[in-house]
């Protein structure tokens, strides 16, 4: 028994540590209808001499606005974002859903972005605007909502400092995916017994039917 309550007690401090976490968490501004985690106005990043000036995007999320490609469920406005090296970069993120999304960035420098991750999350339909600096490096940083699945119903895109270092793999309309979607049928054994047992089947029903109008 004694064990037991010592599992209980282990196990209720492991589901508890996520939540003291998010509480520790610095640079989280949270409300009823959403999150912004790791704003940056004002430091600016060690390689550079100072903000080169602001960039202001509007990034709309929704379902809506994956209406513009195949096969995918949720989607940014746009897919890419090209922006100058050092630029503060305000973004005014709109939720156009009744569920949540998110405007993740990631790869940011760890000393000004815990994680290097800077956060937006909004909880239903309605807006934020943020800020973040970037760095001055040549490079794409991956942009996308991290609510389960939505990454890979296509809420993924990239943000290009002085023109990127490359795309990233599966961003709707720019790249394609390294595992694409297959849906070809395995002809194997299997699959052809089914066939010829379907086709035959098939065949009976119409026979007999032809036997019952008789
Ligand atoms: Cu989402």
């Amino acid at each position: 028994m004694r064990f037991v309550k010592y599992l209980i007690l282990l196990m209720t401090l492991a589901a508890m540590q996520p939540v003291a976490a998010a509480m520790n968490h610095n640079g989280m501004i949270m409300d009823e209808t959403g999150m912004i985690m790791n704003s940056n106005t004002d430091k600016v990043p060690r390689d550079c001499k100072k903000i080169a000036g602001d960039v202001n995007i509007t990034v709309r999320a929704g379902h809506k606005q994956a209406k513009k490609f195949n096969g995918i469920m949720y989607a940014f406005d746009q897919q890419q974002w090209d922006v100058p090296p050092c630029s503060r970069i305000n973004v005014t993120f709109i939720n156009e859903d009744k569920i949540r999304h998110q405007f993740m960035i990631h790869d940011l420098p760890g000393y000004l972005y815990p994680q290097g991750m800077f956060t937006m999350e909004i909880y239903g339909p309605g807006q934020k605007t943020a800020s973040f600096i970037v760095p001055s490096q040549r490079k794409t940083y991956l942009v996308h909502c991290e609510v389960p699945q939505h990454m890979e119903k296509g809420m993924k895109a990239q943000l290009k400092v002085d023109g990127g270092d490359g795309d990233l793999p599966s961003i709707p309309g720019i790249s394609a995916a390294v595992n694409a979607d297959s849906y070809r049928v395995d002809w194997d054994k299997s699959a052809w017994g089914a066939l010829l047992v379907s086709f035959f089947a098939g065949a009976a029903v119409l026979w007999l039917l032809n036997r019952i109008k008789r």
